[in-house]
């Protein structure tokens, strides 16, 4: 069998935000690739992925012996190469926005990470509730209804994502998602009207996801 052409190597389900969003992507644009895990947390963790991918971070993907880091930039280099899968939306304007929204996730809510850490399989509710946190996290409940209404709910055959079908925004917002309902966040008291819900609820289901989150209960499970 001939080798696949994409590697990713992640760390650990249960923590990586960093890593769900490119497996994430890929798993739903279809691509097929081996997965390289790095066990994260442990004194040899910076070394082990030093020896694989020259930022010492993860994730990184290996395609044409190139190693390209940073889950933004393994998304879009995705993108690129399937754009018949249609992984930003068509539309420049709409591109234009899920663009705006990715690199604001990439590169803030800084408080919402720090005080709530992703744990996909761990139920922790009123941990990490911090005003900071809040903040960003109804930033994000607005965010997500602004981008459901204008952009979504519009596209013919929504189902149900930001940008209505599935692109690099819902993957770089799949992390958070996550952490909402692991630290039992209440939406409604951050503005949601539902949206929000129903919004994590879409991605919550997809069956990459819940392969996700069983692969990280696997994990933690070996880990014992
Ligand atoms: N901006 C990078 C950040 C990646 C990152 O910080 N990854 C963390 C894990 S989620 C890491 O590799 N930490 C190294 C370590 O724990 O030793 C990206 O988007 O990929």
């Amino acid at each position: 069998m001939a080798a696949p052409e994409f590697t990713l190597i992640i760390g650990d389900k249960n923590w990586s935000s960093w890593s769900l969003r490119p497996w994430l992507l890929m798993r739903q644009a279809g691509v097929p690739f081996e997965e390289v895990h790095v066990r994260l947390r442990r004194p040899e963790s910076k070394a082990d992925i030093l020896a694989l991918s020259p930022t010492g971070l993860v994730p990184a993907l290996k395609w044409r012996g190139e190693t390209i880091g940073d889950s933004l930039a393994i998304c879009e280099t995705i993108a690129d190469l399937f754009p018949e899968r249609k992984l930003w939306p068509r539309d420049a304007l709409a591109r234009a926005v899920a663009r705006a929204a990715s690199a604001e996730m990439h590169s803030g809510f800084g408080a919402l990470r720090r005080d709530m850490p992703m744990a996909v399989i761990e139920h922790l509710p009123g941990e990490g509730h911090t005003e900071e946190a809040l903040a960003d996290a109804r930033r994000v409940v607005r965010l997500w209804r602004d981008l459901r209404f204008r952009f979504g709910r519009q596209m013919p055959g929504d189902q149900g994502f930001l940008f209505g079908h599935f692109t690099v925004a819902d993957a770089m917002y799949a992390p958070v998602v996550t952490r909402l309902r692991t630290y039992g966040v209440d939406l409604p008291a951050l503005g949601d009207d539902g949206t929000a819900r129903a919004y994590m609820e879409a991605v919550t289901t997809l069956p990459a996801m819940r392969d996700w989150a069983a692969d990280a209960a696997a994990e933690e499970k070996l880990k014992t």
